[in-house]
């Protein structure tokens, strides 16, 4: 059986458009966007989905990465296959020109979680010196298994101390001034991939290192092996990693590990009854605050002759606060403007990440007041609230105050009520994931996982991650590839805006089992369903968080591999990120690979500029890593590569375990 399917061995993707009938601005298939699509057409109001429009065609030299800008002897574009126009000016060529902008996406998003990551662990380590008193341990077991995971002796010490120990350590993986590699990054991941990132030279000794170098690295002047630059990419990608884990480990011991939770998403969760605060960004610093403040005000609320206060969220934020208090979902990254659009939002709470600062001018037309609350993420004709951990219940209660009283000013005529919504199940961490699991195998839990793979009864594992990008029509590459992926018993988990795309549609929901799994999936599911008595149900697609919170379904892989003994290279475990759009994604899609796994993106990334660095990500990288990047725009076609990667692994599996098993050997380690 070959590696890839791909009879070209080229790993080119279909000719399917990469702009989906680009003058079309109705590029959604969510029917609540549809309707509200509607409404700022009838209002003449722009959004996301009229300028995806007026930006076609968009620029060819960017769009495949050989547009260099990093001095301003450029911009420099490769016009020519040689002679002078096939290089900038000072002498970069095409796969060094395409290498270092793909890494500097990644700086960016590493950048973007890392520092997500250091505010919750500065906030952990103010709450343990008594400065942030509005924030408690809530979950006590996670501080002490991550505590004992990262090495921290925890015995007759206070919670506090422990909790101290743990943020100072998470603090130190930012920057520290010796070569050992990251804590959160070393004591998460198999054996195997600790050799093989240290063989490699791309295991980071700290986060804010590993980005700084990577600027240097990439500066005008500096490396110009095009497969140099990937690696120090790679180290960066893996300090994303590190800073993710932070994130979520920390929030989990702050707000609590979440458990399964029911709840509903779409816009039709917005309740024209009701004092409507929507909380946008990723940092539940700031939204976890908000909801306990709402509920602390409700009689307040109340007397405006509103029936009370309703949260809901908006993209990863919404995505916490889904997971761990069961709070509605109302959008996904693509339809946040859309939301102000119902006309009964009477605050929009921002903190960091993904949000769009039309949000403000949309509020010309409505009544919604737009809060920013971070010192690096404020928004012209914004109202910012400097918000500090220090008085964080003081600053929530202002700010929902803000909500409250701009309720009088919402205009009855201008409210369009959506009736879209869905029934979600959410709130799967992976210790949420283990406990379902453990009900039919208390001893070993993930086997019962891999055992179902081994048997043929499920095929793999796909976790399904990344945003909504208006390339395409916002949500269709999520719904159409997980159609394909149920009905060929994959065990499917979510993340991010895909998450939402998916919890928007119903496919969240118990009743989509019946509707799109497989015979093999759904026995599997029903199994679990039956060992658990969950009054609930089981969903078709497990929700496992923000898109901060991709660490618990690596860790998922990482458990598969330590259960199977094999690195993770060799596990049925694929990812797709169908629409693809921030940094943040390249370098979470970057380090999977790193991690082994088959990445599949929807929404084509600048490469095609240097075939080097196309060969590179798609396949190269199978050989140092066993993961590689699968690049197709045509999401039936994405689904059947990615069966075909599952495929390929149970069946080298399978070939390996019986070999052992016939000559009484170990298991083969080959990928
Ligand atoms: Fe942003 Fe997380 Fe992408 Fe959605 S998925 S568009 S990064 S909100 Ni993370
Ligand atoms: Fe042009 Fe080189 Fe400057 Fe880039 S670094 S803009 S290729 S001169």
């Amino acid at each position: 059986m070959p590696r890839f399917s791909d009879s070209t061995h080229t790993a080119r993707p279909s000719d399917a458009p990469r702009v989906v009938d680009g003058k079309n601005r109705e590029r959604t298939v969510d029917p609540a966007a549809l309707e509200m699509l509607q409404v700022s057409k009838e209002l003449g109001q722009i959004t996301a989905f009229d300028r995806a429009v007026a930006q076609q065609p968009q620029c060819q030299f960017g769009y495949k990465g050989i547009c260099c800008r990093i001095c301003i002897q450029g911009p420099c574009r490769i016009k020519a296959d040689d002679g002078p126009a096939s290089r900038g000016i000072c002498g970069a060529s095409a796969y060094t020109i395409v290498a270092r902008n793909l890494v500097r996406y990644i700086a960016g998003g590493t950048s973007s979680h890392s520092d997500h990551g250091r505010h919750i662990a500065r906030t952990l380590l103010h709450m343990s010196e008594g400065h942030a008193p509005d924030y408690k341990i809530a979950d006590p077991g996670k501080l002490y298994k991550v505590a004992q995971r990262i090495g921290i002796a925890t015995e007759g010490k206070e919670e506090l101390e422990v909790a101290k120990e743990v943020a100072v350590a998470a603090l130190e993986d930012y920057g520290r001034y010796n070569d050992d590699a990251c804590t959160f990054l070393n004591t998460t991941i198999t054996k195997g991939r600790e050799a093989k990132f240290r063989a490699t030279n791309v295991a980071p000794t700290s986060i804010d290192r590993s980005v700084v170098q990577l600027l240097a690295q990439t500066t005008m002047g500096m490396d110009a092996d095009p497969v140099n630059i990937i690696f120090g990419g790679l180290k960066a990608a893996l300090a994303d990693y590190t800073g993710m884990h932070i994130a979520t480990d920390l929030t989990d011991v702050i707000f609590g590990t979440p458990k399964p939770t029911v709840s509903e998403a779409n816009l039709g969760v917005i309740d024209p009854d009701k004092i409507n605060i929507a909380v946008h960004g990723h940092n539940p610093l700031v939204s976890e605050m908000v909801v306990a403040a709402a509920h602390e005000l409700e009689a307040e609320a109340q007397k405006t002759g509103a029936k009370g206060i309703n949260i809901v969220g908006i993209c990863c934020t919404g995505n916490e606060l889904l997971m761990r208090k069961g709070v509605y979902l109302a959008a996904n990254s693509a339809s946040q403007e859309l939301a102000i659009m119902t006309g009964a939002l009477d605050a929009m709470i921002m903190d960091v990440q993904c949000m769009m600062p039309t949000v403000t001018t949309l509020c010309e037309c409505f009544h919604t007041k737009v809060v920013t609350t971070n010192e690096i993420a404020k928004m012209p004709n914004a109202l910012h609230y400097p918000f500090n951990e220090v008085t964080a219940m003081e600053d929530a209660r202002a700010i929902v105050k803000i909500a409250i009283d701009n309720y009088a000013n919402r205009d009855p005529e201008k409210v369009t009520a959506s009736k879209n919504k869905s029934k979600v199940v959410a709130g799967f961490s992976l210790e949420a994931l283990e406990e379902i699991f453990a009900a039919v195998n208390p001893d070993r839990p993930i086997s019962v996982l891999t055992d179902a793979i081994k048997s043929g009864e499920i095929k793999g594992v796909c976790l399904f991650a990344g945003c909504n990008n208006l390339k395409g029509f916002q949500d269709q590459g999520h719904l159409e590839m997980i159609k394909e992926m149920a009905a060929n018993d994959v065990f499917l988990v979510a993340t991010g805006c895909s998450a939402g795309a998916f919890a928007k549609a119903g496919f969240m929901s118990p009743l989509a089992v019946d509707t799109y799994a497989g015979p093999g999936l759904k026995a599997f599911l029903s199994r679990l369903q039956d060992a658990n008595k969950l009054s609930h149900g089981l969903p078709l697609v497990f929700h496992m968080g923000a898109c901060v919170d991709n660490t618990r379904s690596a860790d998922l892989a990482t458990a598969m591999a330590n259960e199977m003994g094999v690195d993770v290279p060799k596990v049925p475990f694929v990812a797709s990120a169908p629409e693809a759009m921030h940094e943040k994604a390249v370098a979470i899609g970057a380090w999977c690979v790193t991690m082994g796994l088959p990445v599949h993106v929807g929404t084509m990334p600048p490469v095609e500029g240097s075939d080097l660095i196309y060969g590179v990500v798609t396949q190269i990288a199978h050989d140092v890593f066993g993961g590689h990047f699968i690049l197709e725009m045509d999401p039936k076609l994405a689904a059947k590569k990615l069966l075909n990667a599952l495929e390929y692994r149970t069946w080298k599996l399978g070939v390996h375990l019986n070999a052992a098993e016939k000559y009484g050997t170990s298991l083969a380690q080959g990928y």
